[in-house]
Order: structure tokens, then C-alpha cells, then sequence
């Protein structure tokens, strides 16, 4: 995630400005929605001002708690439930509280969020409650194994939840490259690896109490239609961060921002591991840096959740929206332009 760059010019900002914020008194991104009992819940990030000066690893994102949104219907009034998580309330963590997600099994909710540890290494933290709207109680520790940013979880029609995560540049996936945390490694592979395959997201089975992997993270790989590796030179198409998996008609649909490109892409595969063939642009860049979504059925139809940066005009203070995603006969997703 970052930082600087280009925005839509303004005729084209306007036009994102269309499809109104779900919420305009907080700024909130990175939503992350499920249906749970019939009634849509939306798991975003908080963002805020908090006069941190804009660096390359995103420390100018400094969120310190989570609010839990409810709505009856993608039309419907949003109810925010208030704050869920609060970062003084997570024993083992620093700072950043970055893009979480949220599940549901054996009667728990389960929030899942990344934040930096007190080395200012981002980890990946749950925590409980009874209630979707929270509030949550962090376990002490952040999930053994885990590292990186964006955990997005899905659950298998046959019950099997798993953990998709990860995020490079401000995200620290590629200091995990060698299998150890290299803090020198400070945004991708770096020039003259360009031709090498890009690095990949992680994810890993969830073991039956939901608080720990069942495994050691896996790579979620993405290929090209040749089936060779998506390079780290393909901008346009290899993984950055904000993973998301759906399932339809039996396909498993891996989505993801590319970053620097800003676009939200997707690949298929015939299982939650992968690997993926990559097949085309979700959405187009929105106003801001950065976009991050969500895919849910609601009623047999389907909705993309993601923010942009309209309002504030600002990268690090954005709103979510939610548009309904559209598929051809064959199951393909159609491109949205914001
Ligand atoms: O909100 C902080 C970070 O920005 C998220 O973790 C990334 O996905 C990007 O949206």
C-alpha cells in the first residue's frame, strides 16, 4: 500500500463520486462485508487524521480502533454498532490498524485484523465476541505463523475456513521472501526482478477454533494464460494486496488489488488453494491510491464493497461504497468503471 501518486483527473472523480459513501461522519475503507443471519455486516478499516507525516510504508494509515456497520439490504440504512476493537485493548500490539476482516463458526464472531507488533512488525491479531457487532476480545498473541497485512476469510461450502493474507511494500510480505523477516527488503524484489514470479499471497487451512493456521501458509499462485507465473514486472496483473475469495458456480474466484496499478483483478481455480488463472479487471481505478473490496451474494445477487478517496481527496481518509457486480453468461466478471 502507499502513499503518492496519481489520482482520476476531475471530470472522471466526479463521476466516482456518483455512488454515494455508506458512511460520511467517520472515514472507513477496506471493507470487508459478510452476511451473517440474513442481514449484511461490514468489517471496514477507521481512518483517520493522525498527523503522521506520509512515508513509504504507509505509517501516515495509523488507525487505532474498528466500528462494525450493519445494513438489511445494500440500499438500506447503515447502522454503525460503535467501536468493536480499540488498539489499547490488543496486549502484543504497536500500531496500525490496518484493512480487517471477520468470520463466523461454532457460535463466535471472529475479527481478524493486522497490526504493526511492538517491533513494528505487522502481524496478523483475532480476536471474539457473541455478537457480530462486537464488542471483540483480542487474544494475547498475535496468530502464530502469520505476518503481513489484509486477512480476508472464507469458509468452504463443506465448512472449511481459511486464511488468505498478505500486502507488499508497506505491507512487509516480500521481508518474509526467504522464510525469514528481512527488514532491508523494503518494497518488492527490487530491480533486476522484474522477470522472477512475483511474489504471491499467502493462505493457509484454519484450524477448528479459528484462532490459529492448521498449516503453514501456503502460496496462493497466479497464472498466466499460458500457465506460467505471473511475473513481478506484470504491474498490471500480479498480486499487491487486499486479497478476497468467492465462491460461484463451484469456481473459486481469488480477487486483489494490484497497488501501484490500482486495479482490482481476479483469478479462477478449481480449488480454495490454487492455483489461479488470471482473468481480467474487477474495477478500474477509483479516486485515491489504493481500493480494497469485498464480494458477497445478498438475494441471489452479488456486491462489490470497496472505498475511494472523492471525498477527502486525500489517500489515508477514505469512504466505503458498495455497487452490485455483474457477471456474463459464462460466469466472467464485468469490468465496473467507478
Ligand atoms: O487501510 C490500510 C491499508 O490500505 C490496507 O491494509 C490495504 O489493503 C490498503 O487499503
Amino acid at each position: 500500500m502507499l502513499l503518492s501518486g496519481a489520482y482520476l483527473n476531475p471530470a472522471d472523480a466526479q463521476k466516482a463520486n456518483a455512488i454515494k459513501p455508506l458512511v460520511t461522519d467517520l472515514y472507513t475503507a477496506d471493507p470487508s462485508a459478510h452476511v451473517f443471519n440474513g442481514k449484511i455486516y461490514i468489517y471496514p478499516s477507521h481512518d483517520i487524521e493522525a498527523n503522521v507525516p506520509q512515508d513509504d510504508e504507509g505509517g501516515h494509515f495509523n488507525m487505532r480502533d474498528y466500528h462494525v456497520y450493519s445494513m438489511d439490504s445494500p440500499t438500506g440504512k447503515v447502522t454503525d454498532h460503535g467501536v468493536a476493537l480499540d488498539l489499547k485493548d490488543i496486549p502484543w500490539a504497536g500500531r496500525q490498524l490496518w484493512a480487517p476482516d471477520a468470520a463466523f463458526k461454532n457460535g463466535t464472531y471472529y475479527l481478524y485484523f493486522p497490526a504493526k507488533d511492538k517491533q513494528d512488525v505487522f502481524k496478523i491479531g483475532v480476536a471474539t465476541s457473541k455478537s457480530p457487532t462486537g464488542p471483540f476480545k483480542a487474544q494475547p498473541e498475535p496468530i502464530p505463523g502469520s505476518y503481513s497485512i489484509d486477512p480476508a476469510l472464507f469458509t468452504d461450502t463443506d465448512g472449511t475456513s481459511y486464511m488468505y493474507l498478505g500486502g507488499i511494500w508497506g505491507g512487509q510480505l516480500q521481508r518474509w521472501h526467504t522464510g525469514k523477516y528481512d527488514k532491508s527488503l523494503s518494497m518488492d524484489l527490487g530491480k533486476g526482478h522484474e522477470n522472477e514470479p512475483a511474489l504471491s499471497a499467502k493462505v493457509a487451512k484454519m484450524s477448528k477454533d479459528m484462532l490459529t493456521f492448521e498449516e503453514p501458509l501456503r502460496d496462493v499462485q497466479i497464472l498466466d494464460e499460458n500457465g506460467k507465473p505471473l511475473l513481478a514486472g506484470d504491474n498490471n496483473r500480479r498480486f499487491f494486496e487486499g486479497a478476497w475469495m468467492h465462491k460461484f458456480n463451484g469456481k473459486f474466484y481469488f480477487s486483489y488489488s494490484t497497488g501501484d496499478t490500482h486495479l482490482l483483478c481476479y483469478a479462477e481455480g478449481s480449488s480454495p488453494y490454487g492455483p489461479f488463472t488470471y482473468k481480467g479487471v474487477i474495477m478500474k481505478p477509483v479516486e485515491g491510491w489504493t481500493t480494497h473490496h469485498s464480494i458477497i451474494e445478498f438475494k441471489d445477487k452479488w456486491y462489490i464493497f470497496y472505498h475511494d478517496a472523492a471525498l477527502s481527496g486525500k489517500t489515508h481518509l477514505r469512504n466505503i461504497k458498495v455497487r452490485e457486480l455483474l457477471r456474463d453468461e459464462n460466469g466472467s466478471i464485468r469490468t465496473i468503471e467507478p
